[in-house]
Parts: structure tokens; sequence; C-alpha cells
């Protein structure tokens, strides 16, 4: 009786049907099968609110096409085979590349559905442990380059704080779609009374809401920056306190700024001169209640990291930076590190990106994903010949994706694990079945308002493992199981949290997670910045030292600075939609009313002067491939002529056909996955 109890009891946990984890509550039928989803009433977080994606984590976990048992390739076939035997092949495998080409020769990647906790940090562990470099992942087309950007100046990537703003500015970001409860935030500011900016050429689900809706052509999004410091700067409306004191380079960020004129912005961006001017007076009078918070949409870009540093050095010249209503530079949880960096340091190991992107590896430790699947096929700097892949979809999600299909399919051993059959699996030599959130327990931190949760493991498959006893048990089998010492995650939760002044106990009890620390404002007036300088960096030595711009030198897009007349268009890709998720549950059924299929967005006079109508289906090109697409045209001011948006992760109209590997960030190597330059053209 108490066992039945037990089995069907709700558990409160949380979400990670994407990377925002809200508090949940967990129901159960009769028979233990989880049954439905509802929000947790009492998190600080999410406040009681979900999405409607969380309730399709039900159809995920219980649905009729997910793995349960290893598949093995045998030709062109797969075989159902025993987990122990498959964990002893590749293992056996493993062991025969290390010995034969070095341990370098082997690589794990990470994709998304793993982000930002301690199952990235496992991975990452598996790595060091093994003795490679190559710890390849999403992160370095997903988020790296505001991180970078934004730890280049302030050593950390601090959180906007519009609950408490009289300004907020959202660049290339659309939180209704991405980000529900930071959206909650902005309500609570317009509530409030304070005002909206929304930077997007297209207009997003909260650019509706805006006071002023700006539209820049894309990747411009650096001179639009620049401008507002330059009017900030030259009306002396910049907070000279704080930019005396506790930064360093002000005077090289102030005459750089000066080219950036209200009219020559305009003519970059095509933002009108006198709306610069407006958004700087409200950021002035706001000042310092200015919140800003930058997405996809800005980094995405081959120039990503210096517009992202100029938009970050906005905070600091309205002296915004860690102060109420402007940025919070949130202090971490001080767990322990997974990572074994220091323990295993790798340093006399080339990685496969040829050393090529420094700054990625002295921030991130991450190999340049792009460039070291270039390593798989040409053999330069040396050949990569195995894969660990784990939640990850790369033949749909990373830039060329029929060169990365190539890639992958080139490699000596490929293992994936995944919930399902994907478009990557289906190119690996193992599939194993992985377990999904509801079925793992792990802690996670939520950096604004500086809190820790602890998942609840609410089922478990037999055979179908969660990370920690993948990697658990793939490192006892090569002997460095010394390294993964845990008996499970429950220990190594207990583990991760020594050292901090949460009990692990407590924290198991608490559905509403446990602040760890009270929030403290303006921290940099005692305690020096992470950065080289100990202060905030407008200009950069660090950067100077490695042969880059010492200031955030604005360089236009590639599509604008090379301009091709054969493609006209400039494609904007990966809007996200708030029931789509990259490649990831397009099966589920409850979504699909919603997300019916791939579609390109198209402003009605650029329709009309192609002859396009409304869902038609025409061919874009790029100088990578081509994809066939049907048409959406959207009213006027929902997007800005010659710029067209299409979603990317649709097997049926893979956008990634189009998207360049071979244009990267010089900075951090990002890939260009927007402003695209391609043509259009009809197909009857
Ligand atoms: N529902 C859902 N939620 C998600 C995801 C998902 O796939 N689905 N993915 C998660 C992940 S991994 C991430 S990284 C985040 C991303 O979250 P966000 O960064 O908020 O991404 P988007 O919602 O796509 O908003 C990006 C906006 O940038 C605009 N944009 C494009 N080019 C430019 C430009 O040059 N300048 C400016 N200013 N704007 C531009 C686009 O039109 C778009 O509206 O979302 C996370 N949340
Ligand atoms: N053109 C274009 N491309 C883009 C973007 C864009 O804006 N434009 N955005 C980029 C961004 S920001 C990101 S983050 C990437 C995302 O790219 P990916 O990392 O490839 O993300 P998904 O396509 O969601 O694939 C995640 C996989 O993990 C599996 N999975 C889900 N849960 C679990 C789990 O708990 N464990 C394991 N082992 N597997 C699980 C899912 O079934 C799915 O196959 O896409 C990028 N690609
Ligand atoms: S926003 Fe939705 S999908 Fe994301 S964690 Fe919250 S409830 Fe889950
Ligand atoms: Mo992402």
């Amino acid at each position: 009786m108490t066992e039945m109890l037990k089995k069907t009891a709700p558990v409160n946990t949380f979400c990670r049907m994407c990377d925002n984890h809200c508090a949940i509550t967990v129901y159960r039928d009769g028979s233990g099968r989880i049954s439905s989803i509802d929000a947790y009433p009492d998190h600080p977080w999410n406040h009681g609110r979900v999405c409607a994606k969380a309730g399709g984590a039900v159809d995920i976990v219980n649905h009729p096409d997910r793995l349960l048992r290893p598949l093995k390739r045998t030709g062109s076939s797969w075989q159902e085979i025993d987990l122990k035997q498959a964990l002893d092949e590749i293992a056996e495998r493993v062991s025969r590349l290390q010995d034969t080409f070095g341990p370098e020769s082997m690589s794990v990647w990470k994709g998304e559905a793993t982000s930002f906790n301690q199952q990235e940090d496992l991975a990452k562990r598996f790595c060091r442990a093994l003795g490679t470099p190559n710890f390849l992942s999403v992160d370095s087309l997903c988020f790296c380059t505001r991180e970078i950007g934004y730890s280049l100046v302030y050593g950390s990537w601090p959180k906007p704080d519009f609950s408490n703003a009289e300004c907020m500015i959202l660049w290339g970001a659309n939180p209704p779609a991405a980000h529900p409860p930071m959206t909650r935030t902005i309500m609570e500011g317009r509530e409030r009374g304070a005002k909206l900016i929304v930077i997007d050429p297209r207009l997003s689900t909260i650019a509706r809401q805006a006071d002023i809706h700006v539209q820049p052509k894309p990747g411009t999004d650096g001179a639009l920056a620049w401008g507002l410091a330059h009017q900030l700067i030259a009306n002396n409306w910049y907070n000279k306190d704080f930019v005396e004191n506790y930064t360093v380079g002000f005077e090289k960020v102030a005459a750089y700024a000066g080219d950036f004129t209200p009219d020559a912005v305009e003519a970059q961006t095509g933002v009108p001169a006198d709306t610069v001017r407006t958004i700087a007076a409200l950021m002035h009078k706001a000042s310092p209640r200015v919140s800003q918070y930058a997405g996809n949409g800005v980094e995405h870009y081959e120039n990503g990291v210096n517009n992202v540093r100029a938009i970050a050095s906005l905070d600091a010249i309205c002296g915004a930076f860690d102060m109420k209503g402007g940025s919070i530079n949130a202090d971490g949880l001080g767990q322990q590190s997974l990572k074994l960096y220091d323990e295993i340091p790798l340093t006399q190991l080339r990685r496969a990106d040829g050393e090529k992107f420094p700054v990625l590896h002295d921030f991130r430790q991450e190999c340049n994903t792009m460039t070291a699947l270039n390593a798989i096929l040409t053999g330069d700097p040396y050949s990569l010949r195995g894969m660990i892949m784990t939640a990850g979809n790369p033949t749909m999600t990373n830039p060329n994706s029929e060169k990365v299909k190539e890639a992958l399919s080139a490699l000596d051993l490929f293992v994936v694990r995944d919930l399902f059959m994907t478009e990557t699996a289906q190119l690996a030599d193992y599939v194993l079945p992985a377990a999904t959130f509801l079925e793992r327990t792990e802690l996670y931190t939520y950096a604004p308002i500086q809190t820790v949760s602890m998942s609840t493991r609410v089922q478990s498959i037999p055979g179908v493992q969660d990370e920690y006893q993948f990697w658990h048990d793939m490192a006892h089998r090569l002997d460095f199981g010394e390294h993964f010492p845990w008996a499970d995650e429950a220990d190594l939760n207990a583990w991760l949290l020594k050292g901090t002044d949460v009990d692990f106990h407590d924290l198991q009890n608490s559905a509403k997670g446990i602040q760890y620390k009270a929030i403290q404002r303006q921290k940099w007036r005692h305690r020096p910045l992470s950065t080289p300088s100990g202060k905030v960096e407008f200009a950069s030595a660090y950067l100077a030292g490695l042969g880059y711009d010492e200031v955030a030198r604005y360089k236009p897009p590639y599509y604008a600075s090379n301009p091709k007349p054969e493609y006209p268009f400039s494609l904007i890709t990966g809007a996200r939609n708030h029931l789509g998720y990259h490649s990831s549950y397009r099966g589920v059924k409850r979504f699909q009313p919603e997300v019916s299929g791939p579609q390109m967005e198209m402003h009605p006079d650029d329709a009309d002067g192609l002859g396009v109508v409304d869902g038609e289906t025409v061919k874009v090109s790029s100088a990578i491939g081509s994809i066939d697409i049907p048409v959406k045209i959207v009213a006027r001011q929902e997007i800005i002529r010659s710029v067209l948006q299409a979603t990317h992760g649709w097997k049926e109209a893979n956008i990634n056909k189009l998207t360049h590997d071979d244009i990267l960030d010089p900075i951090d190597g990002f890939p260009v996955q927007k402003g695209i330059a391609v043509k259009v053209e009809r197909i009857r």
C-alpha cells in the first residue's frame, strides 16, 4: 500500500523541456505511469506558471518511438544488443583508438538537451579523464559569444534586472518564445511604467509590446550600440564617477564612438537617426535603471563578439552594472567543480581545431566544433577518429549540415546517446537509449535570484542510463574509474554541495529551492572583477595581446561587406517558436497544430517582386546549398525588405543546408547562422 502510494504520489521537480528549468509537479496514474504535468505553485523562478511545452514531456517520456534498447549497426541495418555488451564493445574500441592514435583522436560532443549544469560538466570531466582536449559542444554556436563578449568587459555574464528597471532593452531576443520566466519580469517592468525598447529586424512577439521597436538590418547591432554610446558620452550623459574609478579604456571608447553619429548609424543600420537620439535620451533619463538583454539575434553573426562587447559596454556607460534595475552580477553557489580542468590541464595536447580560437579555449576550454569537423575530413591538424555524442542532433542544427553528415559518417567510431533515432543517430555505429530529465536528479542554479534547486528522479527505466551512469560505466571500463567514484547521481549531488552553505537533505526537501546568498549590489566597490585589470574593460589588453582589436571595433556583417548580386536576400534563421525546440519535439502531437511545418517569412513587397504567393514552395539557395521551402507572406511591418526568416530543425526543409561553417567570428569561431546571403527562385 505504501509502495503503491509512493509510486503514484505527485512529484515536485523542474522542467527541462527547454533551458528555463521551471518548477513543476509531475502526476502519475494508478500504474505509476507519468500522466500529466503542472506548474509547482511556489517557486520564486516561475511563480506557479509553466508554458505549454511542459505538458509535452508526458508525450516524450511515454513516446512509442522512444529508444529503450541499445542498437548496433551491422552493415545497413540495426541490431538490438544488451547494454553491457554495448558498453564493453564501445570501451574496447575507444581503447584501441587511444592506443593506436593517441587519446586526442577521441572527442565528446554535448548537445543542447544537457546544457548548463552538471550533465555538461560530466561530459567535460570524461574528456579530461580520457585525456583528450576535444570537447565539442553546441555551446560554441549557442551562447558562447554572449558569455565571452560580456566576460571580456565584466569578467562575468551579468543578467538583466528587468523587475526593477525603468528602461528595458532587448537586443535580438524574443523571451515570450524562448524565455517565458523572463517575459514575466519584463511585464512587471511594463506595469510599473518602465519603457521597453526592442531591437529586432522582425516584429517579434515581444516587439509587439514595445514602446519603441527598432528594425536594424541583420548583423548591424554593433553600429547601433556604438551610436548610443556616442550620444551618451557626447551629451555628458555617462556616469563619470563609475567610469573614472572602476573602468579601463574609457578614453579609447569615447574616441572610437565619435565616428558613430546618428546619421552614420542610420547609414549602417537603417535605424532612423532620430530614433538613435530618442533611445539614448530614454537611457539617460532612466540611468542607472537601464537593463539590457542580448539574445541569439546578436551573436549568430561573425561580428558577434565585438557587437556584444559594444552592447555590454553601455551598461557601464550608464552606470547600470550591478545596480538595482540595471544588471545583476550574480554570485555562484560555489559548488565543487566537476571539470577536472585544474587536475588534468592537458596543455601538452593540440586541439583538433588547430588552436585557431584561443579565446574560446581560454574562456570555455572548448574545441571549436565547426573547425574540428574539418579535422575528421581532412586529417588536419590530425585525424579525429572517434566521437561520443550526447543530447544533440547536429546534422539538423549545425551549419552546413551536409558537411556535418559527411564528417560524422567518416568517423571510425561514432556513438550517439539520445531518446530517439534522430537524423544524426542514423549515422552512428552504436545508439544508446538515454534517460530523460524526469529520469535523473541534478542541481540547477537560477543565477538572477541566487537560488539552487535539485530535481527529483520521477521514474527509472531498466537499461536506460542517465548521463552519470553512462560516463561512470565507461570510465570504469577504461581504467579511470577513480574520476567517477560516486555510486549514483544522488551521491554526486551530495558531493557537489560539499563546502557550500546548502545542505543536501534540506535541498531535497525544498521544492521551492534554496536561496544560497542574498543579492548584493555594487560589489565592484569592494571586490575586483574577474577581468585581467580587475575593472570593467572598455578596451581589452588581453585581446590586443592576441592580435585582436583592443576596442570592440564594428565590422559590417559578411553579407553586407561582401555583397553578391546573385544573392540579394539576407536570411535570418532560427527565430524561436514557443512550441518548437530546435530539431526536438517534432513528433509531439499536441504541439503540431501550432507548429505545423517549415516556412520562410517574407515581406509582401518582396513576394510581389518575385511573383510568389502565400504558401508557395520556393527554392532558396546560398553559396553552401539549396532547399525547397514554403513561403509565409507576413504583414509589412513584420519583417524588413530583403530579409527572410526561417526556423531550423525541420528535416523536410533543413535550413542549415544553407548556413555557413566557413565564415566564423575571428575571436571565438562562432558560425554565421543568421544574415545568410541567399537567392529565391520559383519552382513552378
Ligand atoms: N520555445 C523555445 N525556447 C527556446 C529555444 C527553442 O528552440 N524553443 N531554444 C533555447 C536556446 S538553446 C536559446 S540559445 C534561446 C534563444 O533565445 P533568444 O535569443 O531569445 O532567441 P529568439 O527567440 O530566436 O530571438 C532572437 C530574435 O533575434 C532576431 N534577430 C535576428 N537577427 C537579428 C539581428 O541582426 N539583430 C537583432 N537585434 N535581432 C535579430 C530574430 O528576429 C528573433 O526575433 O532560446 C532558448 N529557448
Ligand atoms: N540555422 C540555425 N541553426 C541553429 C540555431 C539557429 O538559430 N539557426 N540555433 C542554434 C542553437 S542556439 C542551438 S542551442 C542548437 C541546438 O542544437 P542541438 O544541440 O542539436 O539540439 P536539438 O536539435 O534540440 O537536439 C537535442 C537532442 O537531444 C535529445 N535529448 C533530449 N533530452 C535528452 C536527454 O535528457 N538526454 C540525452 N542524451 N538526449 C536528449 C533530443 O531527442 C534531440 O535529439 O541549434 C543551433 N542551430
Ligand atoms: S519555459 Fe516551458 S518548457 Fe521551458 S522550462 Fe519552463 S515550463 Fe518547461
Ligand atoms: Mo542555444
